[in-house]
């Protein structure tokens, strides 16, 4: 999942609907883990074992990856259709409207910050390590780990291989790209089981979110297959029980992202309205475009530092429902954070539990 493949897109398109449409559904799903029967998510439809393009699939997979036929094949064939999963990832039928005060309360609550100062508490060296090695700040790592999974707590209860496999064989054919969607999957399969037949490992073992997203960070397998890291130098990658693993991992994701050391994530910004052009600003969306000139002439207001950033800016428009939205102006930084999952409200949801985080820190026994 280079920046130049076309993986990202797909994943972050995926991880939208997850993030703003379907978000109780996708919160659901993540925390089932933790509600008894935890088998509940489990698949109960049908082997792929009996489908023919699956089968397929699995000989070509084995032949391109040089892996063992017959064990593609039972990994595939004893994976399982979950309807769960197929309604999950269907297009939502009714228009959400959003509303980033709603959003923000689901991720920042007094048990995730304080789950967070106790993550960064335990980690405090290897956080400090990795931000010295790839220039993250702890308080992103915290974040995105936290709104992720609450530090490991909610990983998923769906077993990877069956969302993979209804994902890749059965992409709800009412979306608009179910065959772009269905082969990104068929990739993730193919990431995931040459992964776990080179560490000699079950397939049907580990659990994910319903998008197969796995282990404390929600890596996808093809994330995993590229950006993580041994970060605490046992010999293997971990990331279910390794929170250095898991801290060195997230780091080395945002710096192949092109995250900036130093680089704030965005600024408050203002309008004059006696020149405001709305329509220019917000039609490049999140990308940074406007230089703190072109910003500034098109009716932006910044402040401070702000007019000294080097580089370009984004208008980030967040909806609260029927309120008047909230504005910042998005760095280069802020667009990264948004190539972990595409959504702004994701990304603001990460810088500001990273914030509550530290600033519990300070206010505690300090950092
Ligand atoms: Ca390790």
């Amino acid at each position: 999942m280079s920046i130049q493949t076309r993986s990202p897109q797909f994943r972050l398109a995926i991880f939208f609907i997850a993030a703003s449409a379907c978000l109780t559904s996708a919160e659901a799903a993540k925390s089932s883990k933790n509600k008894p029967p935890a088998r509940a998510a489990q698949a109960q439809g049908a082997l792929y074992a009996t489908r023919e393009d699956a089968m397929l699939f699995a000989d070509d997979l084995a032949s391109r990856r040089n892996l063992d036929p017959a064990w593609v094949r039972q990994a595939i064939g004893q994976s399982r259709f979950n309807p769960t999963v197929s309604r999950l990832m269907q297009p939502p039928t009714k228009t959400f409207v959003k509303n980033w005060r709603a959003y923000r309360s689901r991720f920042i609550d007094p048990v995730r910050i304080r789950a967070g100062v106790d993550f960064w508490q335990a980690n405090r060296r290897t956080l400090a390590r990795a931000e010295a090695e790839y220039g993250v700040p702890a308080e992103i790592i915290v974040g995105i780990i936290g709104v992720e999974t609450i530090y490991g707590r909610n990983t998923g209860s769906f077993r990877v291989m069956d969302s993979l496999a209804t994902l890749a064989f059965d992409y709800p054919s009412s979306h608009a790209r179910a065959k772009e969607r269905s082969d990104y999957f068929k990739g993730e399969i193919e990431q995931f089981l040459t992964m776990e037949s080179r560490r000699d490992a079950d397939p049907f073992q580990p659990l994910g979110s319903y998008a197969g997203a796995m282990g404390m960070p929600q890596f996808m397998p093809s994330s995993q297959a590229k950006y993580a890291v041994d970060f605490d130098g046992d010999g293997s990658i971990d990331l279910w029980n390794s929170p250095a693993d898991v801290i060195g991992s997230v780091a080395s994701y945002f710096k192949a992202y092109g995250w900036q050391p130093g680089m704030p994530t965005h600024y408050p910004v203002n309008f004059d309205a006696s020149r405001l052009d709305m329509d220019a600003l917000m039609a490049p969306d999140i990308l940074p475009t406007f230089g703190v000139a072109s910003f500034t002439a098109k009716g932006a207001v910044l402040e401070g530092p702000a007019l000294q950033h080097p580089g370009p800016l984004a208008l980030v428009e967040l909806l609260n429902g029927p309120d008047a939205p909230s504005y910042v102006a998005g760095t280069e930084n802020f667009y990264v954070i948004t190539r972990y999952n595409w959504s702004s409200y994701y990304a603001m949801s990460v810088i500001e539990l990273g914030r509550e985080v530290a600033q519990a820190m300070d206010r505690g026994t300090g950092r």
